[in-house]
């Protein structure tokens, strides 16, 4: 395949051609052609969100789907992850910048024992492109680090990740400390991640679970909005 590749110049592709072009580049953890591609997609008026969707998404399932089953091991997809990150880079500000009025502050990270980061990372974009402002902790989070993040910021929402389903039970043991603390009431709880289901996310206490970040930034309006009602405010 490498052979081949070097032949192929990216910007005689046509869109279906590039993006089928783009999930193999990925999965080969090519940064910069993912880079260039990305720009390629901008300039023939894709939108960013289904530049992210359609091409960098649904090739790191592929390459999620390869991992499983023994094709990939973790050193290629590390670098899959890199150039997936390389190219959510370039889309990032795109998704930020639509001057949208602040709905409101979350606080997100990936718990204890989890070092996924991509789909949270696509998550606090896609926020804060709604208009949420957030507070990203980043990976590994021990509740320490959820609680002493939420009694700095004053957030509306908690947002929690995980990616394996050995680390999603922390969810709880998140949950259950913010009731132990009198403090569950104060904020919405929205957990998303590739294992979870809605099920699970009522069975810990959550509000909601998210499947994706399109999903996430309609939850939290919808349920900012039930807070304000609540509270009189609109
Ligand atoms: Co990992 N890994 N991984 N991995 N990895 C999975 C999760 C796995 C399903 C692969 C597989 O076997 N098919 C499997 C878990 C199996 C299980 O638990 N049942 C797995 C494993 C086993 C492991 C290791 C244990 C492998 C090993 O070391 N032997 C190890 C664990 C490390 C650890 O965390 N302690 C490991 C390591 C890694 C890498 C470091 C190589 C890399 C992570 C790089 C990084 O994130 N910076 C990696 C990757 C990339 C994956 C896969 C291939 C892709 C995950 C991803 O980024 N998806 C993954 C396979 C898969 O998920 N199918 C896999 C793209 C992303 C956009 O989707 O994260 O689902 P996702 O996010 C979505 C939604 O889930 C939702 O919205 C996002 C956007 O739409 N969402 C939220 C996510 N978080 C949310 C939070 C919210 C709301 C919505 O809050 C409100």
């Amino acid at each position: 395949m490498a052979d081949d590749e070097q032949d192929i110049i990216l910007s005689e592709l046509d869109d279906e051609e590039l993006t089928l072009q783009m999930h193999d580049d990925l999965y080969d953890g090519l940064k910069d052609e993912i880079m260039e591609a990305v720009h390629i997609l901008l300039g023939r008026g894709w939108t960013p969100y289904d530049i992210l969707t359609k091409a960098l998404v649904e090739g790191m399932r592929i390459v999620g789907i390869d991992f499983r089953d023994g094709i990939l091991f973790v050193p290629e997809v590390l670098l899959a992850a890199n150039a997936m990150k390389s190219g959510m880079g370039i889309l990032k500000p795109l998704l930020i910048e639509t001057g949208a009025p602040r709905l409101g502050r979350m606080v997100i990270g990936t718990v204890k024992g989890d070092i996924h980061d991509i789909g949270k990372n696509l998550v606090s974009m896609m926020m804060e492109g709604a208009g949420f402002e957030v507070t990203d902790l980043g990976i590994n989070n021990a509740v320490e680090s959820y609680i002493e993040a939420i009694e700095r910021e004053e957030p509306d929402i908690l947002g929690m990740s995980a990616l394996l389903t050995t680390t999603m039970p922390y969810m709880k043991v998140v949950i259950d400390t913010l009731v132990e603390k009198g403090m569950r009431d104060d904020y919405i709880v929205l957990v998303g991640g590739a294992p979870l289901n809605e099920e699970f996310g009522k069975a810990i206490g959550a509000d909601a679970y998210c499947r994706d970040a399109a999903v996430a930034v309609e939850t939290a309006k919808e349920l900012m909005a039930r807070k304000h009602n609540q509270q009189g405010t609109v």
